[in-house]
């Protein structure tokens, strides 16, 4: 993962400036926070180097107090109704040896989204390509209060049936290299004209003839 030093943002002059109600100031206008960039779904850890590595020191890092925000991931919807207000804080999981201090063998783990998605429409998957960002952004700091945790599932009460042994599969490429008319959101790929192009695809485990 890389680890980026975000300035503060003056969010404050910026808010003043729209017509919209927030209901509480940005969690970005107090406390050292760093952006972590994520490209691809999955599970991410940040253990105890990672934070000092970051910039922070290990007296400030209370297990209990490490926050971890986010917006959900994807493209912003265009339509400003719907669109989340500011960050999030999401639930995270802290694995600390007792002491309430990220230190040793410690760390964070979260789940990180892609800033691309997936819509599955009856049986047909249709991808959305972010096309303003190429990375989900993630914002670590150390809060004043006790920061969200995942929460144990609740253990099954029946013995599970069913068993699968396959599943789907996707994948895309969408790399918007050229924008044909200059404007808008339609961008395409590598120009085909008179040559070929090929790429190489590697699936593991692929069942064929499907
Ligand atoms: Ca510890």
């Amino acid at each position: 993962m890389k680890y980026r030093l975000i300035r503060f943002l003056v969010l404050p002059a910026l808010l003043a400036a729209t017509h919209f109600s927030y209901g509480q100031n940005s969690p970005l206008s107090e406390g050292k926070w760093y952006q972590i960039n994520v490209v691809e779904n999955g599970i991410y850890k940040v253990d105890f180097q990672d934070f000092l590595n970051m910039g922070f020191s290990a007296s400030e890092l209370e297990a209990n107090k490490i926050q971890i925000y986010s917006q959900h991931g994807g493209m912003l919807s265009e339509a400003i109704d719907t669109r989340p207000l500011g960050l999030r804080e999401i639930s995270i999981e802290v694995v600390d040896n007792g002491n309430n201090k990220i230190d040793g063998n410690d760390y964070v783990l979260f789940y990180g989204e892609s800033p691309d998605k997936w819509e599955l429409k009856g049986t047909e998957y249709k991808h959305i390509k972010n096309i303003y960002s190429d990375a989900s952004h993630y914002y670590v700091t150390i809060g004043s209060n006790m920061g969200k945790r995942i929460s144990d599932a609740p253990n099954l009460t029946n013995r599970p049936t069913a068993v699968y042994t396959e599943s789907d599969y996707v994948w895309f490429h969408d790399l918007d290299l050229v924008n044909p008319a200059h404007m808008g959101r339609s961008w395409a790929g590598e120009p085909i004209g008179l040559n070929s192009n090929s790429l190489n695809l590697t699936f593991s485990n692929l069942k064929y003839k499907e």
